[in-house]
């Protein structure tokens, strides 16, 4: 009896395991831009059945962390704040890329340099928060 119980944790506990891991983060890298802004991108795959939220970022490195949209309209370019984060559709991807969805980093530590690598933290409405690691640099076009 004792050793079915066990079992039945240590299943258990691997089932939760999967239910809290079905984000992947990848190919993160953040773009360093004058008077301490920055902005990362990243790639966010989401292999359940079910679509999760981005709902915030943070970073030790940084004064203020939001999610932003580039949007075009009338030949204007705007970034728009998103209040409620970013969906990340059932057994989908959303990329954060130049143009578009992005982590606006502001604030940040003066010291930093391009090669730096800062930490920014993502949280989930569902999955467990992830914590990456990009290297700061500086891809043309700057703004877009
Ligand atoms: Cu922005």
């Amino acid at each position: 009896m004792k050793r079915l119980s066990f079992f039945l944790i240590f299943f258990s506990l691997i089932a939760s395991g999967n239910a809290n891991a079905h984000i992947e983060v990848s190919n993160s890298w953040a773009r360093l831009i004058p008077n301490g802004m920055g902005a990362l991108f990243l790639e966010i795959q989401n292999s359940h059945s079910e679509p999760d939220i981005l709902i915030k970022a943070s970073s030790p490195n940084a004064k203020s962390v939001m999610i932003h949209k580039t949007e075009r309209k009338n030949n204007i370019t705007s970034m728009r704040h998103l209040m409620k984060g970013i969906n990340i559709p059932a057994n989908g991807n959303i990329s954060l890329k130049p143009g578009s969805y992005h982590i606006m980093l502001s604030g940040l530590d003066k010291s930093l340099e391009l090669g730096d690598k800062i930490e920014v933290t993502l949280e989930f409405n569902k999955n467990k928060s992830i914590t990456v690691q990009p290297v700061l640099k500086i891809k043309p076009p700057i703004y877009n």
